[in-house]
C-alpha cells in the first residue's frame, strides 16, 4: 500500500474494524476522534473511535502537536505502526509516529457522547449530531439500515420500487390531519401516504411497494406518533387482504432474522434480547376484541373504535404479533372493500405488537361508482378524487395492500419505547429544529 502524504491530506488508509492483530507492523493512517486520553509520563493513550469501532493510541506527548492538549471527541488523524499491546481491553495497539489535530471540540460539549453523564432525550435531539457518537444511539441507526435493507431485498423478490409524489393537490387518506401549503397561488398539501398513486400503479406494474416519509398533521403527544413518518408500504393486484397479511408476516419475520444474525453487537449495544417470531401470526377479530373488552367491564358497542386504554387490555392477552381483522365498515378508509355476507364487516386488518398497532391494510374497491358512494357516505367531496376515480375507468384490477410504520417496528426491533428515539431528526408538534 502506497503510504499517504500525512501533512497534505485529510484521507485515511484503513477504518479501524479493518485492522487485524495479523497486521502488525504495518503503516497505517486512521481518522476519528478521540473518546479518551490519558498521559501517563511522556506517554499519552489515546482511545479512538471512528464509525467502525475504537482501537488504542500510543503516542509520546510531542508526537506532532500536543497531544495532552487536545479535547476529547476532536478530530484527528493518527499516522503509526501497528504494534503488540499489554492493555487488556484491545488485541494489538497504534504507535504513532504523528497525531494531527483536524478539527478541535469545543468544551464543554452541551451532551457526552460516552454516556457517562446522562442526558434526557430532547437535550440529545437537540444534539443529535455528537448524539451519533454515542454506541447506543449509533447501534440503533445501524439495526435500522440493515432492518431496510432486509425491508427491501425481501418485497423486491415480487414488487417492484416506486416512489410517489409528497406534494399533492387533494388528500391521500380523507380530509384529517392533512398538512397544507401555499404551492403558486393554490393550496397542495402534504402526502399522508402513496394510497391513491400505488392502488393506481396495480394497473401496470401489478406489484409495487414504498418506503418513504409521509405527514400527518397529527395533534398527538405519544411515543408513537410524528407528524413526519417512515411507512412501508404494499399494493398488490390479484391479491385480496389474506395474501397481503401474508406477505407482512414473512417480510416481519425475514427482518428479525436479519436483525438477530447480522446485528449481534448493535443489539449488545443496546442489552437488547431479539425473540424471533415464527409465522403464522395470531389472528382475531375485532368482535374477539370486543369480548375480551366487555369480560375487563368495558362495554363497547359494534363500530367503536378502540382507543390506546382498549388496545392496552387486548395487548395485554396477545403480547407479541397478532392480526386484528373483519373492523367494521365504518371505521375504514373509503377504499376498503366490505364482506360479500356481511357487508357492514370490512376485508381490512391491523396487524399489532400488544397494545402498539404497526400496519394497516385490506382489500381495495375497484368499481368507481362504489368509490363514490363511500366517499360521500365518509362525508368527502368526489370531485376532490376525480383524477383518481377517472384511472378506474380504464380497467383497474383487484388489489390489495397494507402500509407499516417502519418507525413503530423500530421501536419492537431495538428495544425502545419512543418512536424519537429511533428517527434521525424527529418532528411533532413542538419540535421543528434541528
Ligand atoms: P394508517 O393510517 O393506519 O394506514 O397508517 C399505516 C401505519 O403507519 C403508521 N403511522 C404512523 N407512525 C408514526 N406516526 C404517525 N403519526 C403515524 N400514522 C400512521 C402506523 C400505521 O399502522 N393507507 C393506509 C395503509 C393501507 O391501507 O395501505 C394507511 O395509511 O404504524
Amino acid at each position: 500500500m502506497k503510504y499517504p502524504a500525512i501533512l497534505v491530506e485529510f484521507t485515511k488508509s484503513h477504518d479501524v474494524g479493518d485492522l487485524k492483530k495479523s497486521m502488525i507492523g504495518e503503516q497505517i493512517v486512521l481518522g476519528g476522534w478521540i473518546e479518551d486520553l490519558r498521559k501517563m509520563g511522556k506517554m499519552v493513550f489515546v482511545t479512538l473511535r471512528d464509525a467502525s469501532g475504537r482501537c488504542q493510541i500510543i503516542a509520546k506527548d510531542q508526537a506532532g502537536e500536543d497531544v495532552s492538549k487536545m479535547t476529547r471527541q476532536s478530530v484527528i488523524r493518527v499516522q503509526g505502526t501497528i504494534q503488540e499491546t499489554r492493555a487488556r481491553d484491545f488485541d494489538f495497539e497504534i504507535k504513532a509516529n504523528h497525531i494531527q489535530l483536524l478539527t478541535a471540540a469545543i468544551h464543554p460539549l452541551p451532551v457526552d457522547p460516552i454516556g457517562r453523564v446522562q442526558s434526557n432525550i430532547d437535550t440529545r435531539l437537540n444534539h443529535r449530531a455528537l448524539d451519533m457518537r454515542n454506541q447506543r444511539t449509533s447501534s440503533i441507526f445501524h439495526i435500522r439500515h440493515v432492518a431496510l435493507q432486509s425491508i427491501r431485498s425481501h418485497l423486491a423478490d415480487r414488487f417492484t420500487e416506486i416512489t410517489t409524489p409528497k406534494i399533492i393537490g387533494s388528500a391521500s387518506e380523507g380530509g384529517a390531519n392533512l398538512f397544507s401549503l401555499e404551492y403558486f397561488g393554490r393550496t397542495a398539501y402534504l402526502a399522508q401516504s402513496p394510497q391513491l398513486y400505488k392502488e393506481q400503479m396495480t394497473m401496470g406494474l401489478e406489484r409495487v411497494f414504498e418506503v418513504s416519509n409521509f405527514y400527518r398533521a397529527e395533534n398527538s403527544h405519544t411515543g408513537r406518533h410524528l407528524t413526519e413518518f417512515t411507512s412501508v408500504d404494499i399494493e398488490a393486484a390479484f391479491m385480496d387482504y389474506t395474501d397481503v397479511m401474508t406477505t407482512l408476516e414473512s417480510m416481519i419475520c425475514r427482518v428479525f432474522k436479519d436483525i438477530s444474525d447480522l446485528c449481534t453487537v448493535p443489539l449488545a449495544n443496546l442489552a437488547h434480547e431479539l425473540a424471533v417470531p415464527s409465522a403464522p401470526f395470531e389472528v382475531i377479530t375485532y368482535q374477539d376484541a370486543l369480548d375480551e373488552l366487555q369480560e375487563e367491564g368495558h362495554d363497547l358497542s359494534f363500530g367503536d373504535d378502540l382507543q390506546d386504554a382498549h388496545l392496552r387490555i387486548v395487548g395485554k392477552n396477545h403480547p407479541g404479533f397478532y392480526f386484528l381483522t373483519d373492523w367494521p365498515m365504518s371505521l375504514k378508509p373509503f377504499y376498503i372493500m366490505g364482506r360479500d355476507d356481511n357487508p357492514d364487516i370490512s376485508k381490512s386488518f391491523d396487524l399489532q405488537y400488544g397494545y402498539l398497532e404497526l400496519s394497516s391494510g385490506g382489500t381495495r374497491l375497484h368499481d368507481a361508482s362504489t368509490i363514490r358512494g363511500r366517499l360521500i357516505q365518509q362525508g368527502l367531496n368526489p370531485e376532490q378524487f376525480a383524477d383518481h376515480l377517472e384511472v378506474f375507468g380504464w380497467g383497474m384490477p383487484p388489489h390489495s395492500g397494507w402500509g407499516m410504520g417502519l418507525d413503530r417496528l423500530m421501536t419492537i426491533l431495538t428495544g425502545t419505547d419512543n418512536v424519537r428515539e429511533v428517527v434521525l431528526y424527529p418532528r411533532d408538534t413542538d419540535r421543528l429544529l434541528p
